[in-house]
């Protein structure tokens, strides 16, 4: 059955396209973890709704509860992986002008649960300033919202590890957070350099704890439920 929202045009049945399902580092779901179906997954990612848009920490939501940031260089797929994630087309507003928002973007689920949108990183016409503050910010968010459970990588599966990658995967090692690299567009790859890309990324991260990756795709849904599984089990550590 597709439960998807009616504003999402991706109509085809998110579970019959997870061809990924067993790529991953299987590290995510603990012993004992009550997983919900992929239907009750989706139902409950489709809860988010826009809460707020931080300029600063100051302006972020109370720091309780638990969250899952998306961190990633502009234009790697951050939004619509997040809308893909929700089924809701439009929740994370997908720019076709990459860097512009400099704004930190909260979607609260049920129970004091946030999916977070972190501004993305990289382009070009963001002068050094900009980036050096934007920088500051973001690793204030890091360093001091004990609500964040796990940070979400995104990277274009054709050009993954760049310099920004590796700032964010050395904070992931300082401040000890979960880390899920979702390796993104590869409905752009075949299955072939698709994997290649998946095991160089599994290989450069291997010594890396709590750090795990997968190939997806916002555009048809590969490594859908994959993802939404290792988000699930990040906000319940207690099912
Ligand atoms: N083919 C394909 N394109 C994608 C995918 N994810 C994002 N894009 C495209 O990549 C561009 C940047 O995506 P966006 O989500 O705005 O990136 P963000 O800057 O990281 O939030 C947009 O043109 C998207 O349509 C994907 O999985 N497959
Ligand atoms: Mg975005």
């Amino acid at each position: 059955m597709n439960t998807d929202n009616p504003n999402n045009d991706l109509s085809s049945d998110d579970s019959a396209n997870d061809s990924s399902a067993n790529n991953s580092l299987s590290e995510n779901s603990a012993p004992g973890h009550l997983m919900p179906s992929a239907e009750d997954l989706q139902k409950y990612f489709q809860t988010a709704a826009f809460t707020v848009s931080a300029a600063k920490l100051t302006q972020c939501p109370a720091n309780v509860g638990l969250e899952v940031a998306f961190a990633g260089r502009s234009n790697a797929g951050k939004s619509s992986a997040i809308n893909r994630l929700t089924g809701q087309k439009k929740l994370a507003r997908i720019s076709k002008t990459p860097g512009r928002t400099q704004l930190i973007n909260f979607f609260g689920l049920r129970d004091e649960q946030r999916l977070v949108d972190l501004p993305g990183y990289g382009y070009a016409k963001v002068a050094l300033a900009k980036k050096l503050e934007w920088q500051k910010h973001l690793e204030q968010y890091l360093e001091k919202r004990s609500s964040l459970t796990g940070l979400v990588l995104v990277m274009d599966v054709r050009h993954p590890l760049q310099p920004f990658d590796s700032i964010m995967l050395d904070w992931v090692k300082q401040y000890e957070t979960h880390c899920h690299i979702l390796l993104t567009k590869a409905d752009k790859l075949k299955r072939g350099p698709a994997m290649q890309a998946l095991f160089e990324v599994q290989k450069a991260v291997k010594d890396q704890e709590h750090t795990s990756v997968q190939l997806f795709s916002a555009t048809n849904g590969t490594g859908l439920e994959e993802a939404r599984e290792t988000l699930f089990s990040w906000l319940h550590p207690q099912e």
